[in-house]
């Protein structure tokens, strides 16, 4: 199973067979992170050919369907590379109004694999959420993602409801997503932004004092 055959599956919405592909492919013991790095390059053709108006809606929603599949597969072999030492605490989600989650379940995989633990919250995660999820699990990180435009400002309320339950200076709050710059990141109370996930994972580390 080469890396361009699954990058091709992706773009090609091949829902029934890409998680054979990907099993193919660590059955031939590819780098789990150079197959994540394959199907990620389709999305962005996907992402391409939707503002390019060659894909609409429905392919989008496939598109989300197949990367699912791919990452019933691949998220055990991401899985964590070192369980003896005590783990950062880390709450990951999407804010409030977003359903893209793609990004966020791949940071959460990469996450995985550097030894965090995990509180996944999933998708249109309201601020209440997070501060019940902090007080509960004594987490130092909050990772959120936003996709769209529309949606950033919760990254703020987030922020505030932090404040307001006398935690923020408890946590450090990190935020991806298309829209966002670390400008943007700052100004909105977030501590820290990456670009891609690789890189995420590079800052929260920093942040955890790793
Ligand atoms: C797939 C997709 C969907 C799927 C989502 C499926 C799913 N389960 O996620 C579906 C079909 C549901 C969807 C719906 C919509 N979508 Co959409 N979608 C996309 C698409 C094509 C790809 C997004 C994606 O998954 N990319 C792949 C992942 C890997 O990339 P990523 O999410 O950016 O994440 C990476 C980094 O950003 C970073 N990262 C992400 N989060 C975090 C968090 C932290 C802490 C860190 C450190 C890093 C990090 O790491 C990731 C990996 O490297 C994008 C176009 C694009 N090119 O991005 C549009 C896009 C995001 N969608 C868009 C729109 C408008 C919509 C809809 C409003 C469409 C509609 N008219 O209904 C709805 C919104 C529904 C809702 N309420 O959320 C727009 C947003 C425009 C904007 N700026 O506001 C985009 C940009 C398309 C476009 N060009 O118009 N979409």
């Amino acid at each position: 199973m080469d890396f361009e055959k699954l990058t091709e599956l992706i773009i090609e919405l091949e829902v029934d067979d890409i998680a054979d592909a990907v099993k193919e492919a660590l059955d031939e013991e590819k780098d789990p992170f150079d197959v994540l790095n394959a199907l990620t390059k389709g999305m962005d053709e996907v992402g391409r050919r939707y503002e390019e108006k060659d894909y609409y809606l429905t392919e989008l929603v496939l598109a989300g369907e197949t990367m699912k599949e791919a990452f019933t597969i691949l998220k055990p072999a991401l899985a964590a590379v070192d369980k003896s030492q005590e783990k950062v605490k880390i709450i990951i989600g999407t804010v409030k109004g977003d359903n893209h989650d793609i990004g966020k379940n791949i940071l959460g995989s990469l996450l995985l694999s550097s030894g965090f633990e995990i509180y996944d919250l999933g998708m249109d995660v309201d601020e209440k959420a997070i501060v019940e999820k902090v007080k509960e699990t004594g987490a130092t990180i909050i990772g959120l993602s936003s996709l769209l435009t529309m949606t950033v400002e919760h990254i703020k309320t987030v922020h505030e409801a932090l404040v307001d339950a006398g935690l923020r200076d408890k946590v450090k709050l990190i935020v991806g997503g298309a829209p966002l710059n670390m400008e943007l990141a700052k100004r909105l109370g977030a501590d820290d932004f990456a670009d891609d996930a690789v890189e995420g994972i590079k800052h929260i580390k920093k942040l955890a004092g790793m």
